[in-house]
Protein backbone atom coordinates (compact mmCIF):
# COMPACT_ATOMS: atom_id res chain seq x y z
CA UNK A 1 0.00 0.00 0.00
CA UNK A 2 0.81 3.73 -0.88
CA UNK A 3 1.29 4.99 2.87
CA UNK A 4 3.66 1.74 3.88
CA UNK A 5 5.57 2.51 0.69
CA UNK A 6 5.80 6.25 1.71
CA UNK A 7 8.52 5.53 4.95
CA UNK A 8 11.29 4.79 1.83
CA UNK A 9 10.86 8.01 0.60
CA UNK A 10 10.89 9.34 4.82
CA UNK A 11 14.02 7.46 4.94
CA UNK A 12 15.20 9.30 1.71
CA UNK A 13 13.91 12.50 2.86
CA UNK A 14 17.12 13.48 4.39
CA UNK A 15 19.85 13.44 1.20
CA UNK A 16 21.05 16.99 2.56
CA UNK A 17 22.93 15.03 5.30
CA UNK A 18 25.68 12.31 4.22
CA UNK A 19 25.16 9.81 1.52
CA UNK A 20 26.64 6.80 1.09
CA UNK A 21 26.25 4.91 -1.72
CA UNK A 22 25.56 1.11 -1.65
CA UNK A 23 23.57 -1.44 -4.43
CA UNK A 24 21.89 -2.84 -1.92
CA UNK A 25 20.80 -0.14 0.58
CA UNK A 26 20.36 3.14 0.62
CA UNK A 27 22.08 4.88 4.01
CA UNK A 28 22.05 8.52 4.86
CA UNK A 29 23.43 10.31 8.17
CA UNK A 30 21.90 13.70 9.02
CA UNK A 31 20.79 15.44 11.99
CA UNK A 32 21.85 13.09 14.79
CA UNK A 33 19.83 10.54 12.69
CA UNK A 34 21.49 7.48 10.46
CA UNK A 35 18.82 5.70 8.11
CA UNK A 36 19.41 2.47 6.84
CA UNK A 37 17.19 1.21 3.73
CA UNK A 38 17.22 -2.59 2.92
CA UNK A 39 16.90 -1.95 -1.25
CA UNK A 40 16.03 -5.16 -3.21
CA UNK A 41 12.30 -4.33 -3.29
CA UNK A 42 12.04 -6.85 -5.76
CA UNK A 43 13.05 -9.70 -3.62
CA UNK A 44 11.08 -8.60 -0.56
CA UNK A 45 14.33 -7.01 0.50
CA UNK A 46 16.06 -10.47 1.57
CA UNK A 47 19.59 -10.71 2.34
CA UNK A 48 22.37 -12.44 0.07
CA UNK A 49 25.43 -11.81 1.13
CA UNK A 50 26.44 -8.60 -0.90
CA UNK A 51 23.68 -6.62 1.53
CA UNK A 52 25.07 -8.45 4.56
CA UNK A 53 28.15 -6.63 3.40
CA UNK A 54 26.81 -3.46 2.91
CA UNK A 55 24.62 -3.51 5.95
CA UNK A 56 27.86 -4.37 8.32
CA UNK A 57 29.76 -1.39 6.33
CA UNK A 58 26.81 0.90 7.26
CA UNK A 59 26.46 -0.55 11.20
CA UNK A 60 30.24 -0.04 11.27
CA UNK A 61 30.15 3.91 10.54
CA UNK A 62 26.89 4.44 12.70
CA UNK A 63 29.49 2.94 15.25
CA UNK A 64 32.33 4.89 14.19
CA UNK A 65 30.54 7.90 13.75
CA UNK A 66 30.04 10.35 17.31
CA UNK A 67 27.06 12.35 15.58
CA UNK A 68 24.71 9.61 15.54
CA UNK A 69 22.58 9.63 18.17
CA UNK A 70 19.80 7.34 16.44
CA UNK A 71 19.42 4.54 13.65
CA UNK A 72 16.72 3.77 11.70
CA UNK A 73 16.36 0.37 9.75
CA UNK A 74 13.43 0.23 7.15
CA UNK A 75 12.73 -1.73 3.68
CA UNK A 76 12.32 -0.10 0.45
CA UNK A 77 9.10 -1.07 -1.34
CA UNK A 78 6.14 -2.85 0.02
CA UNK A 79 7.76 -5.25 2.32
CA UNK A 80 10.56 -4.83 5.14
CA UNK A 81 12.91 -7.73 4.00
CA UNK A 82 12.20 -11.64 3.51
CA UNK A 83 15.11 -13.06 5.44
CA UNK A 84 17.73 -14.89 3.49
CA UNK A 85 17.66 -14.92 -0.27
CA UNK A 86 16.16 -18.36 -1.08
CA UNK A 87 17.34 -17.75 -4.68
CA UNK A 88 20.69 -18.09 -3.22
CA UNK A 89 20.01 -21.70 -2.13
CA UNK A 90 18.15 -23.39 -4.67
CA UNK A 91 20.06 -26.71 -3.58
CA UNK A 92 18.64 -29.67 -5.65
CA UNK A 93 18.49 -32.96 -3.84
CA UNK A 94 21.76 -35.02 -4.09
CA UNK A 95 23.67 -31.32 -4.41
CA UNK A 96 26.09 -30.22 -2.14
CA UNK A 97 24.78 -28.77 0.99
CA UNK A 98 25.05 -25.41 1.89
CA UNK A 99 26.79 -24.71 4.84
CA UNK A 100 23.60 -22.94 7.10
CA UNK A 101 26.03 -22.61 10.03
CA UNK A 102 28.64 -20.95 8.24
CA UNK A 103 26.18 -18.39 6.97
CA UNK A 104 24.83 -17.55 10.19
CA UNK A 105 28.10 -17.06 12.05
CA UNK A 106 29.46 -15.06 8.85
CA UNK A 107 26.52 -12.97 8.66
CA UNK A 108 23.30 -13.10 10.68
CA UNK A 109 24.64 -13.68 14.50
CA UNK A 110 27.51 -10.51 13.63
CA UNK A 111 24.29 -8.36 12.23
CA UNK A 112 22.27 -9.01 15.62
CA UNK A 113 24.78 -8.77 17.77
CA UNK A 114 26.03 -5.66 15.95
CA UNK A 115 22.52 -3.84 16.52
CA UNK A 116 22.12 -5.06 19.93
CA UNK A 117 25.56 -3.65 21.09
CA UNK A 118 24.75 -0.54 19.48
CA UNK A 119 25.35 2.53 21.96
CA UNK A 120 22.29 4.26 20.61
CA UNK A 121 18.79 3.10 20.25
CA UNK A 122 17.91 1.24 16.97
CA UNK A 123 13.91 1.77 15.69
CA UNK A 124 13.07 -0.87 13.32
CA UNK A 125 10.21 0.88 10.87
CA UNK A 126 8.54 -2.32 9.28
CA UNK A 127 7.01 -0.84 5.72
CA UNK A 128 5.36 -4.53 5.01
CA UNK A 129 5.45 -7.90 5.20
CA UNK A 130 8.66 -9.29 7.15
CA UNK A 131 9.17 -13.05 7.48
CA UNK A 132 12.50 -15.62 8.28
CA UNK A 133 15.59 -13.66 9.27
CA UNK A 134 13.72 -10.72 8.24
CA UNK A 135 10.85 -10.85 11.45
CA UNK A 136 13.91 -11.68 13.77
CA UNK A 137 15.90 -8.78 12.06
CA UNK A 138 13.06 -6.19 13.49
CA UNK A 139 13.01 -8.27 16.99
CA UNK A 140 16.28 -7.41 17.04
CA UNK A 141 16.12 -3.58 17.29
CA UNK A 142 14.69 -1.43 20.45
CA UNK A 143 11.67 0.30 19.40
CA UNK A 144 9.75 -1.73 16.55
CA UNK A 145 6.91 0.21 14.91
CA UNK A 146 4.91 -1.15 11.92
CA UNK A 147 2.36 -0.34 9.26
CA UNK A 148 -1.04 -1.42 9.76
CA UNK A 149 -0.35 -3.37 6.67
CA UNK A 150 2.68 -5.26 7.91
CA UNK A 151 3.05 -8.68 9.33
CA UNK A 152 5.49 -11.29 11.09
CA UNK A 153 5.70 -14.83 9.66
CA UNK A 154 8.50 -17.06 10.83
CA UNK A 155 8.41 -19.06 7.86
CA UNK A 156 11.55 -20.86 9.00
CA UNK A 157 9.00 -24.13 9.49
CA UNK A 158 8.26 -24.42 5.98
CA UNK A 159 11.44 -25.05 4.83
CA UNK A 160 12.47 -27.37 7.37
CA UNK A 161 14.09 -24.73 9.71
CA UNK A 162 14.24 -23.47 12.88
CA UNK A 163 14.01 -19.53 14.03
CA UNK A 164 17.24 -17.97 13.84
CA UNK A 165 18.79 -14.65 13.86
CA UNK A 166 17.53 -14.55 17.56
CA UNK A 167 14.33 -16.29 16.69
CA UNK A 168 14.29 -18.50 19.58
CA UNK A 169 15.48 -16.30 22.10
CA UNK A 170 13.07 -13.02 21.14
CA UNK A 171 10.16 -14.66 20.40
CA UNK A 172 9.79 -16.73 24.48
CA UNK A 173 10.83 -13.26 26.15
CA UNK A 174 8.67 -10.85 24.31
CA UNK A 175 5.31 -12.77 23.88
CA UNK A 176 5.90 -16.27 26.00
CA UNK A 177 6.67 -19.83 25.18
CA UNK A 178 2.34 -20.29 24.13
CA UNK A 179 2.83 -17.54 21.07
CA UNK A 180 6.42 -18.42 20.62
CA UNK A 181 5.65 -22.30 19.93
CA UNK A 182 2.65 -21.33 18.20
CA UNK A 183 4.87 -18.76 15.50
CA UNK A 184 7.47 -20.90 15.05
CA UNK A 185 5.98 -24.47 14.47
CA UNK A 186 3.00 -22.55 12.50
CA UNK A 187 5.04 -20.34 10.34
CA UNK A 188 1.20 -18.49 10.18
CA UNK A 189 1.39 -14.17 9.30
CA UNK A 190 0.77 -12.68 12.59
CA UNK A 191 -0.72 -9.14 11.20
CA UNK A 192 1.12 -6.00 12.73
CA UNK A 193 -1.88 -4.72 14.69
CA UNK A 194 -1.92 -8.04 16.79
CA UNK A 195 1.84 -8.33 17.20
CA UNK A 196 1.77 -5.17 18.35
CA UNK A 197 -1.74 -6.24 20.76
CA UNK A 198 0.80 -8.94 21.92
CA UNK A 199 3.57 -6.84 22.73
CA UNK A 200 5.85 -8.61 20.09
CA UNK A 201 6.42 -4.74 18.56
CA UNK A 202 6.34 -1.15 20.31
CA UNK A 203 3.36 0.26 18.14
CA UNK A 204 1.19 -0.56 15.10
CA UNK A 205 -0.02 2.45 12.83
CA UNK A 206 -1.68 2.93 9.91
CA UNK A 207 0.00 3.05 6.82
CA UNK A 208 -0.11 6.49 6.00
CA UNK A 209 1.02 7.45 9.57
CA UNK A 210 4.47 5.22 9.44
CA UNK A 211 6.80 7.44 7.95
CA UNK A 212 5.16 11.11 10.04
CA UNK A 213 5.54 8.84 13.79
CA UNK A 214 8.50 7.04 12.75
CA UNK A 215 10.11 10.54 12.21
CA UNK A 216 8.86 12.34 15.35
CA UNK A 217 10.20 9.09 17.43
CA UNK A 218 13.10 9.75 15.56
CA UNK A 219 13.17 12.96 16.21
CA UNK A 220 12.75 12.73 19.72
CA UNK A 221 15.30 10.13 20.66
CA UNK A 222 17.91 12.40 18.12
CA UNK A 223 17.65 14.94 21.24
CA UNK A 224 17.60 12.88 24.36
CA UNK A 225 20.56 11.97 26.07
CA UNK A 226 22.19 9.36 24.35
CA UNK A 227 24.21 7.87 27.05
CA UNK A 228 21.27 7.24 28.89
CA UNK A 229 19.40 5.74 26.33
CA UNK A 230 22.53 3.65 25.78
CA UNK A 231 22.81 2.28 29.31
CA UNK A 232 19.11 1.78 29.32
CA UNK A 233 19.58 -0.56 26.35
CA UNK A 234 22.52 -2.15 27.94
CA UNK A 235 20.61 -2.67 31.88
CA UNK A 236 17.48 -4.18 29.82
CA UNK A 237 19.64 -6.48 27.56
CA UNK A 238 21.71 -7.29 30.96
CA UNK A 239 17.92 -8.05 32.87
CA UNK A 240 17.86 -11.41 30.91
CA UNK A 241 20.79 -13.02 32.17
CA UNK A 242 20.69 -11.60 35.59
CA UNK A 243 18.81 -12.49 39.23
CA UNK A 244 18.02 -9.53 40.81
CA UNK A 245 21.10 -9.02 42.61
CA UNK A 246 23.27 -8.86 40.00
CA UNK A 247 20.69 -6.69 38.22
CA UNK A 248 20.87 -3.85 41.24
CA UNK A 249 24.49 -3.81 40.96
CA UNK A 250 24.51 -3.33 37.50
CA UNK A 251 21.82 0.00 37.87
CA UNK A 252 24.12 1.12 40.61
CA UNK A 253 26.87 1.02 38.87
CA UNK A 254 25.46 2.40 35.59
CA UNK A 255 24.00 5.11 37.86
CA UNK A 256 26.96 6.28 39.41
CA UNK A 257 28.80 6.53 35.83
CA UNK A 258 26.01 8.58 34.75
CA UNK A 259 25.35 10.78 37.95
CA UNK A 260 28.82 11.91 36.89
CA UNK A 261 28.17 12.86 33.27
CA UNK A 262 27.11 16.41 32.01
CA UNK A 263 23.83 15.09 30.40
CA UNK A 264 22.54 14.17 33.96
CA UNK A 265 23.87 17.67 35.20
CA UNK A 266 21.76 19.53 32.34
CA UNK A 267 18.76 17.25 32.49
CA UNK A 268 18.18 17.97 36.46
CA UNK A 269 19.73 22.24 35.75
CA UNK A 270 16.83 22.24 33.05
CA UNK A 271 13.50 21.00 35.14
CA UNK A 272 15.09 23.38 37.94
CA UNK A 273 14.84 26.30 35.13
CA UNK A 274 11.83 24.62 33.41
CA UNK A 275 13.79 25.03 30.44
CA UNK A 276 13.85 21.81 27.55
CA UNK A 277 17.03 20.39 27.81
CA UNK A 278 20.06 20.46 25.83
CA UNK A 279 21.48 16.93 25.63
CA UNK A 280 25.39 16.93 24.26
CA UNK A 281 25.23 13.53 22.76
CA UNK A 282 27.17 10.38 23.40
O1 LIG B 1 20.37 -19.73 4.51
C1 LIG B 1 20.98 -19.27 5.47
O2 LIG B 1 22.00 -18.58 5.33
C2 LIG B 1 20.47 -19.57 6.85
C3 LIG B 1 19.63 -18.46 7.32
C4 LIG B 1 18.33 -18.43 7.01
C5 LIG B 1 17.51 -17.28 7.42
C6 LIG B 1 16.16 -17.23 6.76
O3 LIG B 1 15.64 -16.16 6.67
S1 LIG B 1 15.42 -18.68 6.22
C7 LIG B 1 13.82 -18.09 5.72
C8 LIG B 1 13.86 -17.48 4.34
N1 LIG B 1 12.64 -16.77 4.01
C9 LIG B 1 11.49 -17.35 3.73
O4 LIG B 1 11.33 -18.55 3.80
C10 LIG B 1 10.37 -16.45 3.24
C11 LIG B 1 10.13 -16.70 1.76
N2 LIG B 1 9.12 -15.79 1.24
C12 LIG B 1 7.82 -15.96 1.46
O5 LIG B 1 7.38 -16.87 2.13
C13 LIG B 1 6.90 -14.97 0.80
O6 LIG B 1 7.59 -14.34 -0.24
C14 LIG B 1 6.37 -13.90 1.78
C15 LIG B 1 5.38 -14.56 2.75
C16 LIG B 1 7.50 -13.23 2.55
C17 LIG B 1 5.62 -12.81 0.97
O7 LIG B 1 4.67 -13.43 0.15
P1 LIG B 1 3.97 -12.57 -1.02
O8 LIG B 1 2.95 -13.44 -1.63
O9 LIG B 1 3.57 -11.25 -0.48
O10 LIG B 1 5.15 -12.26 -2.06
P2 LIG B 1 5.84 -13.28 -3.08
O11 LIG B 1 5.11 -13.24 -4.39
O12 LIG B 1 6.04 -14.59 -2.46
O13 LIG B 1 7.28 -12.59 -3.25
C18 LIG B 1 7.49 -11.50 -4.13
C19 LIG B 1 8.78 -11.75 -4.86
O14 LIG B 1 9.85 -11.80 -3.90
C20 LIG B 1 8.75 -13.11 -5.57
O15 LIG B 1 9.53 -12.98 -6.72
P3 LIG B 1 8.83 -12.96 -8.19
O16 LIG B 1 7.96 -14.18 -8.29
O17 LIG B 1 8.03 -11.68 -8.20
O18 LIG B 1 9.97 -12.94 -9.15
C21 LIG B 1 9.46 -13.98 -4.57
O19 LIG B 1 10.06 -15.10 -5.16
C22 LIG B 1 10.50 -13.04 -4.02
N3 LIG B 1 10.93 -13.46 -2.68
C23 LIG B 1 10.23 -13.42 -1.54
N4 LIG B 1 10.93 -13.89 -0.54
C24 LIG B 1 12.12 -14.27 -1.06
C25 LIG B 1 12.12 -14.00 -2.43
N5 LIG B 1 13.15 -14.27 -3.22
C26 LIG B 1 14.24 -14.83 -2.64
N6 LIG B 1 14.31 -15.13 -1.33
C27 LIG B 1 13.28 -14.87 -0.51
N7 LIG B 1 13.39 -15.14 0.82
Amino acid sequence: PEGAHSALRAAGRALKGVRMSYENILFTIDAGIARLTLNRPDRLNSFNDAMHAEVRDALARVKADPSVRVLLLTGAGRGFCAGQDLGDRAVAPGSEPVDLGASIDRNYKPLVLGLRALPLPVVCAVNGVAAGAGANLALACDLVIAAKSASFIQAFCKIGLIPDSGGTYFLPRLVGTARALGLALLGDKLPAEQAAQWGLIWQCVDDAELPVVTDKLLASLAQASTRGLAAIKAALQASAGNLLPAQLDLERDLQRALGNGDDYCEGVAAFVAKRPPRFTGR
